[in-house]
């Protein structure tokens, strides 16, 4: 199928200044009459036809300048509207269409949730509600006019601000016109009508005017949406003060819905949210339901600036917005809760999702060169490594000069549709920096791999540090250039004192720039032999092999000042640990105790005074970090029974502390989301965790008492997840309560869903199958095939790698039954795929005979085909 390449981009030979848009809602023929005022764009070819794109549409009528078109003049299809001789002056043309928003259901276009309408339109769906040119580098200004039965939708919420509504005469109708001032693409259009309850206050912004904010969720619902409105106003407010946007509508409008294909999406004022992402109170939501929503919220809004106000040319730069917009989040965040602690959680989140498709079939630069299908490079490369390109930028020019940068980025390209280039642009001008070899990490796909080794000279007092790196070939790139890899650094004496870094190489915040493929940095004034610590605050998105000793680590672990490296430290000693028992490589015993007795001391010192953190630094790398790091002939059954080794060998002997600390941290006061809370929190269930591990017997009788006592979501999901570990009675009996208990709360049984499907166990594909019939499963709903299928899939690496082929076959299955409804869904969740080729050759082999059974399908999306050819080639 078609192929779209960055470097075929050209302007448009059209563009559209205004659109009038008049919707009458209708369960199952909705009638769109747009009324566009477009004109010959003076970039685009003079001699042009005009093409409208279109999917799935019906036209029901066209006009020129007032003037119905003749047959011959225009050409309708199902996916483009064609004029061959348009005027050659600003003209203006009117266009109705039929749409089925009941018929539905791949979620994209004007569609229906829980008997509501809305729309989502990014990357490419406003095409499914009128002919039009459905490309980010078209802006227009939007009226919009919404019109419905009053008592099916009684709400009615378009982009920018309200400008009239009232009853239409005669009928039990009424309507809504809406314009937004600020031109705008078509993905960024929106419109809901439905029966909504709301909560909503006055924000006054910088300038001292005041805006009407509302979160709109299912009536009853209301007192489940106050977090997400105080995570609204915090992040208007955070975005003021630290990167100086001020909001520019009378209105900002979030509506939660229960049928999405992603999280959330920023419609120009008017967001529309996976209620997953809005709902939340301390009886169904975890402490982690409620930090993504803060997270997710606040993204959104962050989007009126970094994507709205300044949008993308073209898709190849969707990292513009999302990669900057995340970092954006991050950043929020790190400011609301604890930074050190946000970073780990960063980290892990790039390393669990991006590392992973980086070292796959499906890997991509940042800034992709060609794609077959738009909707599947929303990825954790274009977010999350996004998000790291410009945290690299930030940490090699400095605080100061990225602020000015940003600041000349969003003078010099408002209103406009923008590229990477206008991005470093503005960086390269406030610096007088080249950014040139920077932009490689745009262009340049796979994870470089940096190798460090240090040599001591007493007499000399110097130390060397030696620094090598590659990046391996990834699809379509087979030779790497060396990238230019921020490396933030300090030396540290064996006796926990910092040692300084002297190097004129060396920034005075503490960064070294490695940009060859090797290089060499000398520090002098070493007066003791130093552990070096590398890449603070994981400076760059890299992997690391460091010639350090578990010694060197533990030494780290214990007194690096930066908090990052201290809970690397510990982790790295316990992933040699765990490749070397899945691998049956000698490991010495001693090593396992040195751990687990550093942990021990970690935990009575410093469990106090930053729980949060401990509850990281006491967590042992995941399973599919493991096989990442093993790399080749994987056997996920020998990693699994080696973590498992590895957390009884650490639980037993940190048994006691951690029996202490489970008693000290209890409950007493009300709930709050607070992060100091939740950092207790975790930390005393991860001791719970740990404590199972050590004594399953002792762990199922905490659990349960857990289970039954807990005041929270939080605590009691942690001691079911606890439970789900533990085969037997107790288990299947504090599932079948949780089960009942919330039978009415489709987003609670999601997470009853997850836990299910992540046992590690036999019987689990038995367990999902029968759950698939349960009544609160939809095939239809993203969030139901996610939280059952897609954990499994995801979350599960033993039971989804089955030897015998049968995860990759349901999976498979359940693929091709999802494509013909929703195929964006249905080809997410064939992403689970993508670390096939790292298997050991039984499950490779059964891996790909699935893949190649779905590629056989005659009538597959081009969603799925496309991820399907690239994970097989
Ligand atoms: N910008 C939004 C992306 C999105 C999306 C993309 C494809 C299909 C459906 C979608 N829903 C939302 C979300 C964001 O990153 O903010
Ligand atoms: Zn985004």
């Amino acid at each position: 199928s078609h192929i779209v390449r960055l470097k075929d981009y050209r302007p448009s030979d059209f563009l559209i200044d205004r659109v009038e848009l008049d919707v009458r809602l209708d369960p199952r023929a909705t009638r769109v009459t747009a009324t566009l005022s477009l004109r010959p764009n003076p970039k685009g070819r003079p001699d042009a036809p005009l093409v409208l794109d279109g999917d799935e549409l019906v036209l029901k009528g066209l006009s020129l300048d007032g003037r119905a078109l003749p047959a011959g003049e225009f050409e309708a299809g199902p996916q483009a509207l064609t004029i061959s001789q348009p005027p050659r002056q600003p003209f203006t043309l009117t266009v109705e269409t039929e749409i089925d928003p009941t018929a539905n259901t791949k979620l994209m276009g004007l569609y229906r949730s829980g008997g509501n309408y809305c729309t989502q339109c990014e990357a490419d769906g406003f095409r499914r509600i009128t002919y039009f040119l459905d490309r980010p580098d078209v802006l227009s200004v939007y009226t919009t006019r919404i019109e419905a039965d009053r008592d099916e939708a009684p709400v009615l919420l378009g982009n920018g601000n309200p400008v009239e509504r009232g009853a239409v005469a005669g009928t039990n109708r009424h309507y809504a016109v809406w314009h937004d001032p600020y031109p705008k693409p078509s993905y960024l259009f929106a419109l809901v009508g439905g029966r909504l309850g709301h909560v909503g206050k006055t924000f006054v912004t910088m300038s001292g005017r005041p805006v009407r904010l509302k979160v709109y969720v299912e009536p009853g619902k209301e007192d489940r949406a106050g977090y997400a409105l105080d995570a609204l106003e915090r992040s208007m407010r955070w975005d003021e003060k630290v990167f100086g946007r001020e909001y520019d509508l009378d209105e900002f409008n979030i509506v939660a819905v229960s049928d999405f294909n992603m999280g959330a999406m920023e419609n120009k004022g008017l967001n529309i949210f996976n209620d997953k992402y809005v709902l939340a109170s301390p009886e169904t939501a975890t402490d982690a339901d409620y930090a993504n929503i803060e997270a997710i919220i606040a993204h959104e809004y962050f989007h009126n600036w970094s994507g709205n106000r300044v949008t993308c040319r073209d898709w190849f730069q969707l990292c513009l917005k999302e990669g900057l917009t995340v970092f954006r989040d991050q950043e929020f965040s790190s400011d609301e809760r604890s930074r050190p602690v946000h970073r780990i959680a960063e980290v892990k989140t790039l390393r669990a999702r991006q590392f992973p498709e980086d070292a796959s079939p499906l890997a991509h630069p940042v800034r992709p060169q060609q794609y077959r299908e738009i909707n599947n490079f929303y990825t954790a490369t274009v977010y999350e490594k996004g998000a790291e390109i410009v945290r690299m930028l930030k940490t090699l020019i400095g605080d100061e000069d990225f602020r000015r940068g940003m600041d000349l980025y969003f003078e010099r390209c408002d209103g406009t549709a923008a590229t990477v280039e206008d991005f470093l642009d503005a960086f390269a001008t406030v610096t007088g920096r080249d950014l040139g070899h920077f932009a490689r990490w745009y262009a340049q796909a796979g994870t470089p791999r940096v190798t460090v080794g240090g040599t001591y000279d007493a007499a000399a007092q110097t130390y060397r540090l030696d620094f090598a790196q590659s990046t391996p070939p990834t699809p379509g790139q087979p030779q790497k250039e060396p990238m230019a890899i921020p490396v933030r650094l300090g030396l540290v004496a064996r006796d926990g004192t910092a040692l300084p870094a002297r190097s004129e190489r060396v920034s005075p915040q503490g960064v070294f720039l490695f940009d060859k493929a090797q290089d060499s940095l000398v520090f002098t004034g070493v007066t003791s032999p130093p552990v070096p610590s590398l890449f603070r605050d994981f400076s760059a998105p890299v992997r690391t092999s460091l010639d350090l000793t578990d010694e060197d680590l533990l030494v780290l672990l214990r007194h690096d000042t930066d908090a990052f490296n201290r809970w690397q430290a510990g982790q790295t000693v316990a992933m040699r640990l765990l490749v070397a028992l899945a691998t049956g490589a000698a490991a010495p015993d001693g090593n396992f105790d040195a751990l687990a007795q550093a942990l021990r001391d970690f935990v009575i010192r410093d469990a106090e005074r930053d729980p949060a953190f401990a509850a990281l630094v006491l967590t042992l790398p995941g399973e599919s970090d493991v096989a990442q790091e093993i790399g080749a002939d994987v056997d996920p059954d020998a990693i699994h029974r080696a973590r498992r080794e590895l957390r009884r060998i650490v639980a037993t002997v940190c048994r006691d502390a951690l029996a202490d600390i489970y008693d000290r941290f209890a409950e007493t006061g009300p709930y709050s989301p607070d992060a100091a809370s939740a950092g207790r929190r975790a930390l005393r269930n991860v001791c719970l965790d740990l404590l199972a591990a050590a004594d399953a017997g002792l762990g199922e009788r905490m659990a349960s008492a857990q289970f039954e006592a807990a005041s929270n979501m939080t605590d009691r999901l942690a001691a079911l997840g606890v439970l789900t570990t533990l085969p037997g009675a107790a288990r299947e009996d504090a599932l079948a309560a949780f089960g009942e208990r919330y039978a009415g709360e489709p987003l609670v049984l999601d997470k009853w869903f997850t836990l299910q499907a992540s046992i590690q166990e036999d019987g689990t594909l038995q367990r999902i199958r029968s759950l698939m019939e349960h009544p609160a499963f939809s095939i239809g709903n993203p969030n139901r095939v996610r939280s059952l299928v897609g954990s499994f899939a995801m979350l599960n690496p033993t039971q989804f790698n089955r030897p015998d082929g049968q995860g990759y076959d349901f999976v498979a299955d359940v693929v091709l039954r999802v494509d013909p409804l929703n195929p964006q869904v249905a080809a997410r969740l064939l992403t689970a795929f993508a670390t096939w080729r790292i298997m050991e050759e039984g499950r490779r082999n059964r891996a790909c005979e699935a893949l190649r059974r779905i590629a056989e399908n005659a009538s597959l999306s081009r969603d799925v085909a496309d991820i399907v050819h690239r994970s097989l080639e």
